[in-house]
């Protein structure tokens, strides 16, 4: 079977075995040397960046404004020349691939909901046996992929079980908060209060119940070598996060925010403001977890109430009535208490 990258008719992929690279300048290979050697001191710059080849093709089928591409154009340039990427079924995957067409410019791999985490496993794991052979001398990344509900829900065990045997691939959870592909459900990543089509608003509901689940927080929990949290707006943080899972031995996994047009209800240039409040609220810190050492990479200077970041969403909009506001008071309330967890556990304040 072959695909074809749509936006360029030339570049066809056989599927069923590794895929060749574009041919890519001597300059880049050395910017790319740059970074890799230095990855934890030279700072990403964004013309170099721009530079680099653009391996998630345009023309696929993503919502304009969607808050997932930007974080897979860095995460492509940061795997370097030969990745396998596999990702679970949701909106990035089933809109970059739709036969006989693929965005990605690399080996990609299909895999069910469940499982993406398992798939790459395999995946590297016969690539160190063809190694050992001396059947392979390429070096690839691998790097397996789900949303939220695809993560921190049905690929949970998939994803603890790939962690914890120790494989040399990384995992990124592109986490808009519900199960949007199939029309926004609530999944554990939600944020209580939020309109969703099964925690919908109404005389009886102020939307989900309950606390969003701290996965960032499980993976550090597997003593992993890396674990990280960025959104696609704070490119530098991200690019540097993204360069550090490639290169540290072992498994890597990095939480990345990425708001959703139809499902948070916002109009489609906001996607980068709610990235950027998501931050400055401390909703979503951007933090570290570096062979067992927290730190966080961003304190902002003015902390803004978590209204700033609810209000233009319309799945918070029901929010903003007199007889929901205990709802947002106890969002700051679990917003505040974490930050200041954070803040001990990086070492950053004294514990009380
Ligand atoms: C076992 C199984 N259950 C349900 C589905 C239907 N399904 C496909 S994508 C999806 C939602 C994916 O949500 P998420 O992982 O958060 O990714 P998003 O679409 O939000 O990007 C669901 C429920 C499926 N493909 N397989
Ligand atoms: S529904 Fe949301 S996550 Fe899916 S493509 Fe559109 S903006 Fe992206
Ligand atoms: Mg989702």
């Amino acid at each position: 079977m072959r695909v074809r990258v749509r936006d360029d008719p030339d570049y066809e992929i056989k599927v069923g075995g590794f895929v060749p690279e574009p041919a890519i300048s001597q300059n880049t290979k050395q910017l790319r040397n740059n970074y890799r050697i230095g990855a934890h001191k030279i700072m990403a710059k964004l013309k170099d960046l721009a530079a680099m080849p653009e391996k998630l093709s345009g023309g696929h089928r993503l919502c304009p404004g969607c808050g997932a591409p930007p974080i897979f154009r860095l995460a492509l340039r940061a795997a370097g020349e030969n990745s396998v990427i596999g990702i679970a079924t949701g909106c990035l995957e089933v809109s970059t691939t739709i036969y006989p067409y693929t965005a990605w410019r690399n080996s990609f791999i299909h895999s069910a909901f469940e499982n993406s985490a398992a798939t790459i496993s395999g995946v590297e794991a016969a690539y160190k046996a063809l190694k050992r052979r001396g059947k392979m001398d390429a070096e690839y990344k691998f790097l397996a992929v789900g949303g939220d509900g695809g993560t921190y829900d049905i690929g949970l065990q998939s994803l603890s079980g790939a962690m914890e045997r120790g494989h040399d691939m990384v995992y990124i959870c592109y986490d808009n908060e519900a199960y949007q592909n199939t029309g926004n459900q609530r999944s554990s990543s939600t944020p209580m209060g939020s309109n969703t089509s099964t925690s919908p608003t109404g005389t009886q509901s102020y939307g989900r119940k309950g606390w969003r689940k701290d996965l960032t927080g499980i993976m550090a929990a597997h003593n992993i070598p890396y674990v990280a949290q960025s959104t696609g707006y704070h490119w530098r943080d991200l690019y540097n996060k993204l360069e550090k899972a490639f290169t540290v031995e072992g498994p890597a996994f990095i939480n990345v925010l990425s708001p959703c047009v139809p499902g948070w209800k916002y109009s489609m240039e906001k996607t980068m403001h709610y990235n950027d409040l998501a931050v400055g609220t401390c909703f979503w810190p951007l933090f570290e977890v570096e062979n067992g050492v927290w730190k966080i990479n961003r304190i902002p200077k003015n902390k803004l109430p978590i209204e700033e970041w609810l209000k233009g969403q319309g799945r918070f909009r029901h929010l903003f009535q007199p007889k929901n506001r205990h709802v947002i008071d106890q969002l700051q309330e679990e917003v505040d208490h974490k930050w200041e967890a954070l803040l001990v556990r990086c070492e950053v304040k004294a514990a009380k």
